[in-house]
């Protein structure tokens, strides 16, 4: 069995070669994003067995993803390529800074080719409930919703309360550029069918219009364990009747895309170890703050000792 099945779709993604608005980059490189396979590629390189479970096109663009999430040490068997819909792609600014001589007024722009691709056919029907249950932990996104009409059908399935089912984590990961058409708060009802459920407070209020992360847990009393993010104030825990603030550590932020993923990679490493909660989050925001000060979309973990001693770093150290 797995420690961790991670569902959801990847895509090729497309990272400018200078920081600026995407109408004035002459230039990309080809890298690899999706927020679950993030996860599973981090837990993976973190010592744990993690699964990946999608919809790749037979094309050029799929071959690089199952191989790139393979060689991350992910088991990719259960993924499926399509050969009637493309693998989806996307582009995205670079160089966000949130301080330093460079901050701007800067906002990121971010471009899907995602629509019909083979992984908004993810469906109730093309995903056994075998493979999505293989594991310890179920790791699930607010994105994989927002794909289309299959997908939220399936993310219901998944989040649906069942005797025998792993434990289901859910990171709600609102990408506002995917809801146009739909209403984010319907991420309220999957969430609350889930065991875990991570949230910004800057996206529960963008998402949800809900102010913080009191007002959060009313909206979300059902998961064992709800962990609001917030950002630079690092991140407040509810979990099993308890209320635990965890601060964050300082990092000069060189760009955020991939900072939730390595979060909640670091928050299940540390839960499958047993850890006590303060140091789930504390491994979660070691993880993020590696992630925050790289540029790409997933970047490389601290080794599982180096996390561990910045995590027993004393109080002084963890703002
Ligand atoms: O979490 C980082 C993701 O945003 C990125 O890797 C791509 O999954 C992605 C998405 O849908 O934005």
């Amino acid at each position: 069995a797995f420690d961790v099945v991670c569902l959801g779709e990847s895509m090729v993604t497309f990272v400018p070669s200078v920081p600026g608005r995407l109408a004035d980059v002459p230039s990309f490189h080809r890298a690899i994003g999706g927020a679950e396979s993030n996860v599973a590629c981090t837990l993976a390189r973190t010592g744990h067995r993690a699964r990946w479970i999608s919809r790749v096109g037979a094309d050029g663009f799929g071959d690089h993803l199952v191989a790139t999430i393979a060689a991350a040490g992910v088991d990719v068997s259960a993924v499926q390529r399509d050969p009637h819909r493309p693998t989806g792609i996307y582009f995205r600014t670079a160089g966000e800074r949130a301080t330093g001589p460079e901050a701007g007024p800067e906002r990121a722009e971010v471009v899907y080719y995602r629509a019909g691709s083979a992984a908004s056919a993810l469906s109730p029907d093309l995903v056994a409930r075998a493979d999505a249950w293989s594991g310890r932990v179920l790791h699930l996104t607010g994105i994989t919703p927002a794909l289309s009409a299959d997908a939220m059908a399936l993310t219901r399935r998944l989040t649906r309360r069942e005797p025998g089912r792993p434990l289901v984590s859910f990171d709600v990961n609102h990408r506002p550029a995917l809801w146009r058409d739909a209403d984010p708060r319907v991420c309220v009802d999957l969430a609350r069918g889930c065991d875990l459920v991570f949230v910004g407070e800057d996206e529960a209020q963008a998402a949800w219009g809900l102010p913080d992360a009191d007002a959060i847990r009313a909206a979300l009393p059902e998961p064992e364990t709800l962990v609001v993010k917030q950002g630079a104030a690092g991140a407040t825990v509810f979990s099993g009747g308890e209320r635990l603030r965890v601060p964050g550590l300082a990092v000069d932020v060189v760009a955020h895309v991939g900072a939730g993923d390595a979060f909640a990679a670091g928050y299940l490493s540390a839960a499958l170890r047993g850890l006590p909660v303060r140091d789930r989050v504390r491994h979660g925001h070691v993880l993020a703050a590696a992630a925050l000060t790289e540029p790409g979309d997933l970047g490389t973990p601290p080794s599982r000792a180096h996390a561990d001693a910045l995590v027993a770093l004393d109080d002084a150290a963890w703002g």
